[in-house]
């Protein structure tokens, strides 16, 4: 097994990162950066094309996107660990990570781009607005089902709960605060962030 994974700590890099070290995988860790010339080398674009960050090189299988290779991991190194054994679980797992890409992260992105990207005078409050109405719907489906479940997939953490904690980790960023109106969410957001991979992942150089 040779695992490489590509992408600076502070981006998406960070959640295959906290996969990584859940499962304690022996990896290499090659700080590729954004809008920089490491990641338009040619061997780096022969990789990942677009020229994006992360990217995951393991043997023969070479893939981006960062919520698939989370899957991946899990699936390959995590069963019974972040990937559960049985079929609802894993179809929970696969519908939640889904759901993060296409329900979720667009709304955050959009809220963090205005308020932290985009230069004050091209912001759009209306923009804005509207990526934090959908966000709240999103939030309130993500409350009731933690209302019946501690955990989204089952009886225990797994990659589903983990592809969703690692986008909500970077709403404080816009001084979001998911407890303010979702105890639930806060609660289990709090302890997927406690767990000991996690704050290695935190506690890592961020460049
Ligand atoms: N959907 C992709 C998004 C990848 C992405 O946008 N990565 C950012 C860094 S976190 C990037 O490489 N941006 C390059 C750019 O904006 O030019 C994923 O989840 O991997």
């Amino acid at each position: 097994m040779s695992i490489t994974l590509y992408g600076y700590t502070a981006s998406r890099a960070a959640r295959n990162l906290w996969v990584l070290e859940e499962l304690n995988l022996p990896y290499a860790h090659e700080k590729v950066k954004t809008r920089d010339p490491s990641s338009r080398t040619p061997e780096y674009l022969a990789i990942n094309p677009t020229g994006f960050i992360p990217s995951l090189k393991d043997g023969d299988a070479v893939m981006f996107e960062s919520l698939g290779i989370n899957l991946y991991l899990a699936q390959k190194y995590g069963k019974d660990k972040l990937w559960p054994s049985d079929k609802p679980g894993q179809a929970k797992c696969m519908q939640w990570t889904m759901w993060s890409a296409t329900g979720l992260e667009p709304y955050a992105i959009t809220m963090i781009v205005q308020k932290i990207f985009t230069p004050e005078e091209k912001r759009s409050q209306a923009v804005y607005d509207k990526a934090e109405e959908n966000l709240h719907k999103e939030l309130a489906l993500l409350e009731a089902a933690l209302g019946k479940s501690p955990y989204l997939c089952g009886d225990s953490f797994t990659i589903g709960d983990l592809n969703i904690a690692c986008v909500l980790s970077s709403l404080p960023r816009i001084n979001f605060d998911v407890g303010a109106k979702y105890p639930a969410v806060k609660a289990w957001l709090d302890k997927c962030l406690a767990r000991e991979a996690q704050q290695r992942v935190a506690a890592m150089p961020r460049g």
